[in-house]
């Protein structure tokens, strides 16, 4: 790995918000692939997570690194668009399920899929069963994604999983239901009825990237 990315990789897990920026638009003037930028700053929040883990972080910490990684997105994504001429890769319903208002893991896996070129719809939090529901049936997203951290969306994510595919169904429509979050497994995903389920952000992309091109069973 370069210099540079191991240094924006520390700076955005040091929480350096100053630094982090300057580097950013040094490597932007030095013709650096944005994209690349998007995912060193990724794999700091991710060490970010761990440091907060360990107790070396408050919830502050998390806060702040969310809000370091929105302005570097804020800075870059443009030129992402202008690299893929504003194509769309598909179109993504996000939203946190009813009952829970963590939006910071949501946030990032909405800013990383726009910077990946989809189209995020995105709800924002404790969002209702039936505004995901009427939210599908009014932009017929390609893909829908629930956020859920606490223990209690499990039901919410089973609730809402439930009334998207009846509205769905009775609208001829079609798209897989995709859960994440911190404590989201295989066993949560069965209990839930999603079709699949990720617990890191670009894993969520890659993902995605997958089933807009058919490679992964819908
Ligand atoms: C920050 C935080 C808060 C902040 C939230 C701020 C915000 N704007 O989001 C505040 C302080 C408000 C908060 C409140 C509460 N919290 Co809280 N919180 C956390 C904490 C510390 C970090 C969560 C986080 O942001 N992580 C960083 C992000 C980047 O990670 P992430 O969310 O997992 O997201 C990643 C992936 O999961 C994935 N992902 C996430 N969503 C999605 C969606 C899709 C579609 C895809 C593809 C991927 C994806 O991508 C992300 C990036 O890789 C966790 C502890 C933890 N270690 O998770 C507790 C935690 C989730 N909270 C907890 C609790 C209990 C609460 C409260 C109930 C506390 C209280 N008693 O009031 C309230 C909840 C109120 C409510 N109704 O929701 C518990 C839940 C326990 C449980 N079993 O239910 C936890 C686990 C802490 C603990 N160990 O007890 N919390």
């Amino acid at each position: 790995m370069t210099d540079t990315r191991e240094q924006l990789i520390n700076l955005l897990a040091d929480l350096e918000e100053d630094e982090v920026l300057q580097l950013v638009h040094q490597r932007v003037a030095a013709g650096d692939d944005p994209l690349q930028i998007i995912e060193d700053c990724n794999e700091g929040m991710r060490l970010v997570g761990q440091r907060y883990e360990r107790g070396d972080f408050y919830v502050s910490g998390l806060i702040m690194s969310g809000e370091i990684f929105r302005e570097v997105v804020e800075y870059v994504q443009p030129m992402i668009e202008r690299q893929t001429n504003g194509q769309s890769s598909g179109r993504v319903l996000v939203g946190t399920v009813s009952g829970d208002i963590h939006d910071i893991g949501k946030n990032m896996v909405g800013m990383l899929l726009a910077c990946h070129g989809f189209d995020v719809i995105d709800l924002g939090v404790d969002v209702p069963p039936a505004e995901f529901a009427a939210k599908a049936i009014e932009i017929k997203p390609d893909i829908v994604g629930l956020s859920g951290l606490i223990t209690s969306s499990f039901e919410s994510m089973r609730a809402t999983v439930t009334v998207l595919r009846a509205e769905a169904d009775s609208h001829r429509l079609a798209f897989p239901i995709v859960i994440g979050g911190g404590m989201i497994d295989e066993q949560v995903c069965r209990f839930v009825g999603a079709d699949y389920w990720v617990n890191d952000a670009m894993s969520g992309v890659r993902l995605c990237q997958r089933l807009m091109a058919g490679s992964v069973p819908t």
